[in-house]
């Protein structure tokens, strides 16, 4: 597909063929259909309904090493941002599709999932054996509660899992796609944290890429005993590194990744043209945060990147718009965090944001 692509191929088609050849040549999850078909109920509903509606991406995709996974490369984030914020957009009256990251933080559970604070440490044993809130709990936990069984009895909350880069990019696809049909009542807010690298499919090994080279051994047995011709030489000549390692196979993992094609700009103009679209950018060098929030807005022509740095990102966030000034929020010390600010202010603006019109976060 990709050796179509000559010098005078147009910018976009090379987006539409870069498209192609990585949706072709990476599987999409084995739920995706099933995904697809809830995700489609839930957004004919809310759509039927004049409801706004927005998708949060949350949690880190991985990059998987071998085609039967035990091995991974993460990115960095516990789900904490966008778990909070699908609980602010449900209480600003929109439907919530929360694209996540198996196993991490959901909205409403997250207050009784965190390692320091285990829902059992707020329960006890009632007086005839039954299990009960702390006392000193149970107002927030019935709390929790209520806004948890209103949102799943009124249908707010679909929520759904992915665990890999291209898990998570058929999934976004395919919803941003349905999103379609709802114009700017259409929010993607992208919290995922999204991984930059990854192993295509033609160089990932089948099984779990071995330490040593005791499998040699039983293979060549193997072969000697009558298996395929050539199985064994193809298992000893894998490797994911192009070039030929000078250090021998066995002792060594060189992990040679490509880059994962940039699909925001396939988002804005295509999957979703209409939808607002706000992107997040973390960074841990804060010299750079600002620049590379400012180089993707102009890149992608979106409407908002909120920027945050790694070590500061429950305190201060920088939001990037269009013609507008860089605008921080700041949390002052132990008073909430940025999780406080961010959708309310998101979500109190269907047009491209001005940040003039958002609340001074100061401290
Ligand atoms: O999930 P979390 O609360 O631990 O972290 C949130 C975050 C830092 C991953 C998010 O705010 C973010 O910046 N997401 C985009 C990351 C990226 O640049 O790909």
């Amino acid at each position: 597909m990709l050796s179509s692509i000559t010098p005078e191929t147009p910018p976009g088609n090379l987006a539409a063929l870069a498209e192609d050849h990585y949706f072709g040549a990476n599987p999409p999850p084995k739920d995706l259909e099933k995904h697809v078909a809830q995700a489609r109920a839930f957004i004919d509903y809310h759509s039927a309904a004049g409801r706004r509606l927005v998708l949060v991406t949350s949690g880190g995709t991985t990059v998987p090493l071998e085609k039967q996974t035990v091995r991974f490369i993460d990115n960095f984030s516990a789900g904490t941002r966008g778990a909070t914020s699908a609980e602010y957009f449900l209480e600003a009256g929109y439907a919530v599709l929360f694209l996540h990251r198996q196993f991490s933080l959901l909205p409403f559970s997250r207050h009784y999932s965190h390692a320091t604070d285990c829902f059992l440490d707020f329960l006890r044993e009632g007086p005839d054996g039954s299990v009960v809130a702390r006392d000193e709990d149970a107002a927030k936990m019935l709390h929790v509660l209520r806004k948890y069984r209103d949102a799943r009895d009124r249908n707010m909350l679909l929520v759904l899992p992915f665990v890999s880069i291209s898990d998570y990019l058929h999934e976004l696809r395919s919803i941003a796609r349905l999103m379609r049909p709802l114009g700017p009542r259409g929010l993607l807010y992208l919290a995922a944290a999204v991984s930059d690298f990854f192993v295509p499919p033609d160089r990932m090994s089948e099984h779990k890429i071995q330490s040593t080279n005791a499998v040699d051994a039983v293979k060549k047995v193997g072969a000697a005993a009558g298996a395929r011709p050539g199985a064994a030489e193809e298992e000893e000549t894998f490797d994911n590194f192009d070039s030929s390692p000078s250090i021998p196979r066995s002792k060594r993992l060189v992990i040679d990744l490509d880059p994962v094609p940039k699909f925001l700009k396939n988002l804005v103009e295509g999957w979703s043209p209409q939808g607002m679209i706000v992107s997040f950018k973390l960074e841990t060098d804060p010299t750079i945060l600002v620049h590379k929030a400012r180089y993707s807005l102009d890149r992608y022509q979106h409407h908002l990147v909120i920027g945050n740095l790694l070590s500061t990102r429950k305190w201060e966030v920088v939001f990037v718009s269009p013609g507008n000034p860089d605008h921080w929020i700041r949390v002052p010390f132990r008073k909430g965090s940025t999780e406080d600010s961010i959708p309310d202010t998101v979500a109190a603006n269907d047009e491209p944001l001005d940040p003039k019109s958002l609340p001074d976060g100061e401290p």
